[in-house]
């Protein structure tokens, strides 16, 4: 055999999808073929260009016995080879499509390999190897002969080897590049990381295996009956032994089915039959159907609760293995999450069948975005130039040929923030010819041209409601259609604030069909010496900084409180009422299923303590219905103090999901208000020789009038704060044209007020401190008071506030910091366990509750205010028990809001010594989403206006810390 030395790159910035692989079919796993893995351990040589090197390295014999190690599927710059690179839509190349920089990282892969013992004879049938996912664009040889090359980063590309197989030394080479002209087709907000990312399978292909098969199963819900139809090109038998199907490919059955749904996804198991191999099918029966303006799924409308998910891991980026894929599915079957987008590209095929099983629905969207062409006016636009076209039928095709047999896909689409264009058209036409069971999906056309509903994304609740009431207008094509918000709430840092609003609105208009949170996860990476890394971290030029950190878990896949948020704004039971008339209204929110999966308790509760517990008996409600269920009479007897009923709803035994008892539902209904502290004024304040005033057990600083003791137990710093450590939604994203109140109260000087003491008076039983709260250059500022009074063991203190001048913006906080020498254990009765904001607080369940100042820190990527516990009657912590009046937010931490405000990276945060600094809140503003999407709602602003709140300060009994 003689091998040609020579450097070939002109395919990488050839427009075209690639030569030399085999038409795309449905992804299978045969029961009888053997197959062969590659993933595993392969060599690595890393080149700064395209051409550096020849591709002798091919070649059977190449010693690259000098070559790195690297761990396929992987990314190498995640391997210690280059570095990723995080843009959201900008090209980090310039833009000239369909040319790329000469600077092209440039991965070329080896692997050597022998064919199991069970693989048969090599003159019986043929193989075929398969790439699920390279990016962003590569070129295969077999033993020396080059099979072809490839674009498209996440869809398959099989070639036929069979011909070039040996029972032993197989050498498998793969150059992967970097840049590519794909690399213009795939500018998602995410970080470019190159490689064999997905697995590599060898697959034995018998003679008169099955190629390519897809399965029709739909369901006529007024029949309760299935028909099932299996179109193959290789003809051969479909059983289906539950259901006594054996019928031929091309035939089809109808019989009595349990329909599959995202809520009882029922599966068939099945076999095609060819004459060479035995296909396992996992049959769900169910019709998609867009009908009087809704989408419908098997005659009723649904409601997506959903989540644009990204693949990403911390460590191994987006090569994913089974475990983290059926975690991802776990964790959002736990938190009520019925749907998810492949933002923005076709997932792991795995991903799939987990959706199948454990019942999701999908919009499988497709591998194409070229959002980086809105710097130009999307001038030059691949989707609207016909030399590209090919390459996104490529797509379309790759994708829908790949998934087509996964009952979870319900809606296909075409691809991210691409523009528009004839190419988008073309991809349209060509999958509805293809696929007319399933409906498409586009966000980035207004006219919903070759779209089956409206999709939007971070549409305000003021539109969406227009929207919902069909008031918006629109192309008369769009008027007839359903709409989802295919991303809202964007859940970067803090938040997302608003859920609940927003579930609101698509509760109470039919033609809103739910909506996606941006996004599943932060795609932080694991980094020693930053915690998790973000861009800029890898020195890019250019990057979107933490942006890509907008997930609702962590990059640890630990849930981040607006994921709790999510789970409790979209029960799929509603449980509420006013204990007024003893009920409490239990509503089944779901679209299919009945309420027979879940078991429902009450408590009765008197200051957050349990006095009595028993089973709720609910009538069996269809979906969509409700029933006011009678509570029992109120324990006679108990505790005085502020009563409230807890009723939960739990998995009533263990599911595929989560084990019994598992909470689904839950709601309070409060019977009494909370109870208010009282103290009477009856301390007289006492002035020492020492400098120092004592009013009951509060010693004070004669001359400032500073706190600094309650008791034995040490107070610094108490005073007015209405600064907290920006969030990223204060911050707001750079395109944002609203009002961005991270900017302005900066600008402004709220991190910056100065304190300035008006005068220290003390009366016959009070102590009175008055002040000025202002930012250096500016006239506005509050005028501030503080009256001490105390009964002799308690301390309480009224703080008032006046704004004076002209304030335009609302106040990031309004309350009291104060320090405390030490503190570790905390406890309190009032919201919890979690955080809560003002539009973040639909999971917070008033109770009583413990953690630690180290647990109260929510982790957000870039630190920012986190972590405050709202309607707090009462807490202890320090040796301090602190009562509101009215009920207060709390914070507690081992360092200042300007040390927390000046972080990047969660590592800057390092406690200076066992001081605990305590924000004690009338109120905060609220959180909203306006990272990528709209602001709080007004009723969440904390307008600057006249305040006035009060604490109770005593020593907790048992003595400080
Ligand atoms: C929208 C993108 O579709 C998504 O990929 C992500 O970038 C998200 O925003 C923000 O995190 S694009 C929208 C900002 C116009």
């Amino acid at each position: 055999m003689s091998f040609r030395t020579h450097t070939v790159t002109d395919y990488v910035e050839d427009v075209s999808p690639g030569s030399g692989a085999l038409p795309p079919r449905a992804w299978y796993a045969s029961s009888d073929a053997p197959s062969l893995s590659l993933n595993g351990n392969w060599r690595l040589r890393l080149s700064p260009t395209a051409d550096a090197e020849d591709d002798s390295f091919a070649a059977p014999g190449y010693d690259a016995g000098a070559w790195a190690r690297i761990q396929v599927p992987g990314h190498w710059g995640l391997q210690g080879h280059g570095s990723p690179i995080y843009t959201n839509h900008l090209y980090p190349f310039p833009v000239d499509p369909p040319r790329v920089p000469t600077e092209n990282p440039t991965g070329d892969h080896l692997r050597v390999f022998e064919l199991p013992e069970v693989w048969p004879d090599l003159a019986e049938g043929g193989a075929v190897l398969r790439f699920d996912g390279v990016e962003s664009c590569a070129r295969v040889w077999l033993n020396g002969t080059e099979l072809g090359e490839f674009k498209g980063s996440r869809l398959p590309h099989e070639f036929a080897v069979g011909q070039l197989l040996k029972r032993t030394g197989n050498v498998l080479a793969v150059r992967v590049h970097q840049w590519s002209a794909g690399s213009y087709l795939e500018d998602q907000d995410q970080w470019w990381l190159p490689g064999i990312f997905r697995d590599v399978t060898l697959l034995h292909r018998p003679a008169g295996a099955a190629l390519d098969f897809f399965v029709h199963a739909s369901y006529d819900h007024l029949a309760g009956a299935g028909t099932l139809r299996v179109d193959s090109d290789v003809a051969g038998r479909v059983t289906v032994a539950g259901l006594g199907i054996d019928i031929a490919t091309g035939e089809s059955v109808t019989v009595p089915v349990e329909p599959w749904s995202a809520e009882t996804p029922t599966l068939y198991d099945g076999e095609l039959t060819t004459e060479g191999e035995r296909v396992p099918l996992r049959i769900g029966f169910r019709t998609v159907e867009l009908s009087d303006g809704l989408i419908k799924v098997n005659g009723r409308p649904v409601l997506f609760k959903g989540v644009n998910r990204h693949e990403w891991h911390p460590e191994r980026g987006r090569a994913l293995d089974l475990a983290t894929m059926r975690e991802d599915v776990l964790l959002m079957k736990r938190h009520n999450i019925n749907a998810v987008r492949t933002s923005h590209y076709p997932p792991h095929p795995a991903f799939l069948d987990l959706c199948d099983e454990f019942g999701l629905w999908v919009i499988d969207e497709c591998d194409l975005e070229t959002h980086g062409f809105t710097e130009q006016g999307w001038r030059d636009n691949p989707v609207d130039d016909d030399r590209w076209t090919p390459a996104l039928l490529d797509r379309a095709s790759r994708m829908v040929e790949r998934d087509k047999n996964h009952p979870s896909v319900v809606i296909w689409s075409l691809g991210n923030e691409a523009g528009t264009g004839r190419g988008l058209t073309a991809m349209a036409r060509w999958i509805k010819g293809r696929d007319s069971s399933r409906l498409v999906h586009y966000e980035g056309d207004p006219t919903c041209r070759d779209t089956d509903m409206y999709s939007r994304m971070y549409a305000d609740h003021a539109e969406v409601e227009r929207i919902g009431r069909e008031l918006d207008g629109g192309s008369l094509k769009r008027r007839r259609l359903p709409f989802v918000l295919c991303e809202f709430a964007h859940a970067m840092g803090n938040g997302p604030g608003g859920l609940a609003d927003y579930q609101r609105l698509f509760e109470s208009y039919g033609r809103l069909q739910g909506a996606f949170v941006w996004e599943w996860i932060d795609h932080g990476i694991a980094h020693p010496g930053l915690g998790f890394a973000y861009g800029g971290d890898f020195g890019e030029e250019l990057h979107d900084g933490n942006f890509v950190c907008d997930g609702l878990l962590f990059p640890d896949r630990r849930p981040s409180p607006g994921l709790v948020e999510y789970k409790k704004v979209i029960e799929p039971v509603g449980i509420g009422g006013d204990a007024g008339d003893g009920t409490v209204r239990i509503t089944n929110k779901q679209d299919f299923a009945g309420l027979s999966a879940l078991a429902f308790s009450w408590a009765y509760e008197v200051d957050g303590e349990p006095v009595e517990t028993g089973v709720l008996s609910v009538p069996a409600l269809a979906a969509g219905e409700s029933a006011d269920v009678k509570l029992p009479p109120p324990p006679a007897g108990g505790p005085a103090g502020e009563a409230r009923w807890t009723v939960r709803a739990v998995l009533a035994t263990d599911t595929a999901w989560a084990p019994k008892d598992h909470v689904v539902a839950w709601g309070q209904v409060p019977v009494s208000e909370p109870r208010v502290p009282t103290v009477a004024a009856t301390a007289r304040p006492a002035a020492g020789d020492d400098g120092v005033i004592t009013l009951g057990p509060g010693v004070f600083d004669a001359r400032t009038g500073a706190l600094t003791a309650v008791g034995d137990v040490p107070v610094s710093g108490l005073r007015l704060d209405v600064w907290r450590a920006t969030t990223d939604n204060d911050d707001g994203a750079p395109w944002q044209p609203d009002l961005r109140y991270g900017l302005l109260w900066r600008r402004l000087g709220l991190h910056r007020m100065r304190h300035r003491l008006d005068a220290v008076e003390t009366g016959e039983h009070t102590l009175t401190v008055r002040t000025r709260v202002a930012p250096a250059a500016r006239e506005l500022g509050l005028a501030t008071v503080y009256r001490w009074t105390s009964d002799g063991e308690r301390l309480r203190l009224t703080v008032s506030t006046v704004p004076e001048g002209d304030w335009t913006v609302p106040l990031p906080r309004l309350g009291i910091r104060l320090a405390l020498a030490a503190a570790d254990g905390v406890r309190w009765f009032g919201g919890g366990p979690g955080e809560a904001y003002a539009d973040t607080r639909a999971a917070s369940a008033v109770g009583r509750w413990q953690s630690t100042v180290d647990e109260l820190q929510t982790p957000y990527v870039r630190p920012q205010e986190n972590g405050a516990r709202i309607d707090v009657r009462w807490a202890e912590l320090g040796g301090l028990r602190i009562e509101g009046d009215p009920v207060f937010s709390l914070t507690a931490r081992r360092w200042t809001t300007e040390q927390l405000d000046a972080a990047t990276h969660l590592t800057d945060l390092v406690p200076a010594d066992s001081t605990v600094w305590v924000n004690l809140d009338h109120a905060q503003h609220g959180i909203g989403s306006q990272s990528c999407g709209p602001g709080p709602l007004p009723r969440y602003r904390l307008q600057a206006e006249p305040a006035e709140f009060s604490f109770v300060f005593s020593v907790r009994p048992g003595g400080s810390a």
